[in-house]
């Protein structure tokens, strides 16, 4: 493949952007070789800037339900951008969100916009603290909540009742309130609670983890998870911004018919722009500044072409529910050509997926927690992302990530894809 325009691109990005990107899993570093970028999007496809057509399964990591730029979003944002970009005050446009999202996830009482997934997850334990007066918190081993301090903290030694940084720049203080239990394991969860009784503000959990691969919670897991944090007075955070919209319409708790104290959402939610948002109790979400003392504020937060784009995108969710038999169809049915492929080639890896996300680990154990998904063979992850991306097929560059079927792949994307990967794999494993 020829992606010369983007190796010459590269070598002055990096001259100016750390790593040559503005986020670190688009420098394709666990895959190896030079990132392509991307000049367009439209539909399943991107291009990049030597001209090469790819089907695109990132979507730009999940906000893409519908595809590039489907023409609902593009019209309401010509429409939005005729009145202007951003005024800094109250827009009618931010409540109509507000009450769609309402109406869309039940255990939605009241939400804050902001612009990130990552500016929702901190403010979301941050009103929790607030919340319980209490200043600890439980991540599980595996699960990414965007890049807060307090999020970048990996399981301590036994010994520790708390977590370690995983990044310079995060402080011991900062470590010593969060602890790492275990994902599917609840005897984990149980044991931090002992050691940190009444202490522990909130647990935040991706209910279905996309950040180690697709992972999901056992039901029975999230069902004790439900009540243990009800019977110790701790705020349960499901973090939905992978999953928000993208698993049903009310998301991984309409699936699990559990409902948190607060979740956060991001991706779909913005319709393609940045949107973030955290929501759930009005007894906590009413602590909010100004209406209570807990601060949280942003400059650009529920901004008038954010939000019409993603007013668009939750219009034509709540519009159309049958699109979510559509992804079904479409995941189930790529799904099974991968797991006929790797019949193939006597493989039995690992594909988990949850409707329209889903990962294919390379490893023939069985994948429910981290340490399952850790085992996966990443050098032969990298060959097969090469070996697809060179034939047109745009996969995450990272083994751990989850990649998405939209509503715009056609039947002829699906099947060029399983027929792209059966070649691939033949030249992989003869
Ligand atoms: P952002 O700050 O990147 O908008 O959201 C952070 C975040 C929070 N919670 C979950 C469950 C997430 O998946 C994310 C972000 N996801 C990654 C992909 N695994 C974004 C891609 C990137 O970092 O560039």
């Amino acid at each position: 493949m020829n992606i010369t325009k983007s190796k010459e691109l590269y070598e002055k990005a990096i001259k100016v952007l750390p790593g040559g990107v503005n986020s670190p899993v688009r420098a394709f570093k666990s895959v190896g070789g030079t990132p392509v970028f991307i000049q367009k999007g439209s539909g399943s496809k991107i291009y990049d800037i030597d001209g090469n057509e790819y089907i695109d399964y990132i979507g730009s990591w999940g906000p893409h339900l519908f595809g590039h730029s489907p023409d609902f979003i593009k019209e309401a944002l010509i429409e939005a951008i005729e009145n202007g970009t951003s005024f800094g005050t109250p827009t009618e446009i931010e409540v109509r969100v507000a009450e769609l999202v309402r109406e869309l996830v039940p255990s939605i009482e009241m939400i804050r916009f902001v612009n990130s997934g990552t500016e929702a997850t901190m403010s979301a334990v941050r009103v929790a603290r607030g919340y319980t007066k209490r200043n600890k918190i439980i991540k599980f081993e595996g699960s990414y909540h965007g890049h807060a301090d307090f999020f970048l903290i990996k399981a301590g030694s036994g010994a520790l009742t708390f977590g370690i940084p995983t990044s310079p720049g995060v402080t011991e203080g900062n470590a010593k309130d969060t602890s790492v239990a275990d994902f599917n394991n609840i005897d984990s969860v149980k044991n931090l609670i002992q050691k940190n009784k009444n202490e522990i503000a909130a647990i935040i959990i991706e209910p279905i983890a996309g950040n180690m691969g697709v992972v999901p919670a056992e039901k029975s897991f999230l069902e004790e998870l439900r009540q243990i944090c009800e019977s110790e007075k701790i705020v349960l955070i499901f973090d939905e911004v992978m999953t928000g919209f993208r698993v049903a319409k009310g998301g991984a708790q309409e699936i699990y018919n559990i409902q948190p104290d607060l979740t956060t959402f991001g991706k779909i939610i913005g319709g393609g722009l940045p949107v973030g948002a955290y929501g759930g109790k009005e007894e906590i979400m009413s602590l909010v500044a100004p209406s209570g003392p807990v601060y949280q504020a942003g400059t650009l937060s529920g901004n008038p072409l954010a939000m019409a784009a993603g007013y668009s995108a939750l219009s034509y969710i709540k519009s159309h529910p049958e699109i979510y038999n559509d992804l079904e169809n479409k995941s189930a049915y790529l799904a099974n050509g991968f797991i006929n492929n790797l019949k193939l080639f006597n493989k039995n890896f690992q594909l988990n997926r949850v409707g329209s996300m889903m990962t294919l680990f390379f490893t023939e154990n069985e994948v429910k927690t981290y340490n399952d998904a850790i085992k996966s063979d990443t050098n032969l992850f990298a060959k097969y992302f090469w070996g697809m991306l060179s034939r047109g097929i745009y996969l995450p560059p990272a083994q751990f990530e989850a990649f998405f079927v939209s509503t715009a792949h056609s039947n002829d994307d699906l099947q060029k894809t399983i027929e792209t990967q059966r070649e691939v794999f033949s030249e992989i494993f003869g």
